[in-house]
């Protein structure tokens, strides 16, 4: 599948959580067709209506608890085993399906669901399964708990290390991702410059998608498992 020693970065969005019964972003009943992303997903949005959005997201962390990985987050998970120390996950997602699939090396470029964030201190601790507005923090006591999730607007969780990823990669990987959101959407020029290989995954080319070397069409459970036998 790849040589031997191959740094293989991995970039993964709503998509390869879609067949574990999660919806993604963009589709027709996706989750932003429910909520306006500025109402649920931006700092704004959180100052405007905390009450909405805390409850956005308690839903969301219920859905992800009660739902399973699927053959692809396993499937990534078996390179990882086979090529100790050469794989790198990078995910947009916020779901722990990739952990709990098997993946060691996870990067929540945009947080996660189980995190909570004090929005005063930045102190950050493990989310309750329903968290409410006003929360206190357990480090200064202000009653400013919010979900530990980059919304639009904020800058994303190490950058520099995910970059130095992408300089070193022979292979990347984006897997389940419409390529619509930034600076997740660029990391495949990256890469490009880095001269990795690059494949997409997906069940149609993404908005980046012509900038990819290697399309693999279909759903991610059979792709990415196909890949990686
Ligand atoms: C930042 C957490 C700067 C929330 C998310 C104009 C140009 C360029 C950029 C911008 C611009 N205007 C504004 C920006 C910046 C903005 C941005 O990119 N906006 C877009 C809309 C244009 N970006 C930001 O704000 C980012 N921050 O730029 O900071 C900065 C600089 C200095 C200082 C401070 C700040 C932060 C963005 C992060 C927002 N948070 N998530 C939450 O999850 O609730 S975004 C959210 O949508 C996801 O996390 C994900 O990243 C993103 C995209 O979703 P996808 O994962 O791609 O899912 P989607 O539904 O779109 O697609 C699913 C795909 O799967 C599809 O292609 C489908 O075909 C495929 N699929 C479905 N089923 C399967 C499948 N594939 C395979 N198998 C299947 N079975």
């Amino acid at each position: 599948m790849t040589q031997p020693n191959a740094k293989i970065v991995i970039l993964t969005g709503a998509g390869i959580s879609a067949e574990s019964g999660i919806e993604t972003f963009r589709a027709e009943d996706g989750l932003w067709a429910q909520h306006r992303v500025e109402d649920v997903a931006t700092p704004e949005g959180f100052a405007r209506d905390p009450e909405l959005v805390v409850q956005f997201y308690n839903a969301r962390r219920a859905q992800a608890a009660e739902v399973h990985p699927n053959a692809a987050h396993r499937a990534l998970a078996r390179l990882e085993a086979e090529h100790p120390g050469e794989v790198v996950v990078i995910t947009q997602n916020v779901d722990d399906l990739h952990e709990r699939g098997g993946s060691d090396t996870v990067h929540h470029m945009h947080g996660h669901l189980k995190g909570a964030l004090c929005a005063i201190c930045d102190h950050r601790w493990p989310a309750p399964m329903v968290m409410a507005v006003g929360d206190p923090c357990p480090s200064c006591n202000a009653p400013a708990a919010r979900p530990d999730i980059v919304w639009f607007g904020e800058m994303p969780y190490e950058m520099d290390l995910l970059f130095d990823h992408l300089t070193q990669a022979d292979v990347f990987a984006a897997i389940g991702t419409s390529g619509n959101v930034y600076p997740a959407a660029g990391f495949v020029a990256e890469a490009r410059r880095a001269g990795a290989h690059t494949l997409e995954f997906n069940l149609e080319r993404s908005a980046v998608g012509n900038q990819f070397a290697e399309h693999r069409l279909g759903p991610a459970s059979e792709t990415v498992t196909a890949w990686v036998a």
